[in-house]
């Protein structure tokens, strides 16, 4: 009776440790996949990027059905930083074959084209979000948070908790 429940004792703590560690470790995303070089972008070069303020949104599933409202934004466009990313093709042309995956810590996952960011108006419309609820993004829940004002929808692509972006060409 007694190795059972410091067996269980045991267990509780190393599934403590084991979440706190997992939320300390949380710092920031990876880019990778088809460039010359990965990045990472960490949660304070998030928080000190000029920002500017946005209008509140309103999240709604795939039915159209609000979920919530993000009040009290400010962000900066994603494209500041995945313009600075060198993809591995020379020709311009050929940058139409490429998308970018964005993963979540949970494995949610979603996908934008390199048009989408680069050549249309959702590109100027998708945010990385620095501050939500009067809270900065190192404090935020959501931790590294992306949003795309502009989606008919807009949960599809509210990714909370990104952690890495990866870059492939269409086959
Ligand atoms: N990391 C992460 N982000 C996510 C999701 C998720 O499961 N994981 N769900 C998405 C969906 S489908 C919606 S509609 C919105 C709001 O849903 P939620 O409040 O249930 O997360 O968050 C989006 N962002
Ligand atoms: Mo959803």
């Amino acid at each position: 009776m007694i190795i059972k429940i410091k067996t269980i004792f045991a267990c509780i703590c190393i599934l403590i440790t084991a979440n706190s560690f997992a939320q300390l470790n949380y710092k920031g995303f990876l880019i990778t996949g088809n460039i010359k070089q990965d990045v990472f972008i960490g949660l304070d070069a998030i928080a000190q990027t000029p920002s500017v303020q946005l209008k509140d949104i309103v999240i709604t599933n795939h039915l159209n059905v609000p979920q919530l409202t993000a009040k009290n934004l400010k962000g900066f466009l994603l494209k500041e930083i995945l313009s600075k990313v060198i993809l591995n093709e020379p020709l311009p042309r050929k940058y139409s074959e490429f998308y970018f995956t964005f993963i979540a810590q949970d494995s949610f996952t979603a996908v934008f084209s390199w048009n989408e960011i680069f050549n249309s108006p959702t590109g100027n419309n998708l945010f990385i979000i620095t501050q939500k609820d009067g809270k900065s993004v190192t404090e935020m829940p959501e931790s590294v948070l992306i949003l795309t004002a502009t989606d008919f929808t807009t949960g599809r692509r509210y990714i909370k908790k990104l952690s890495a972006i990866i870059v492939s060409r269409a086959k």
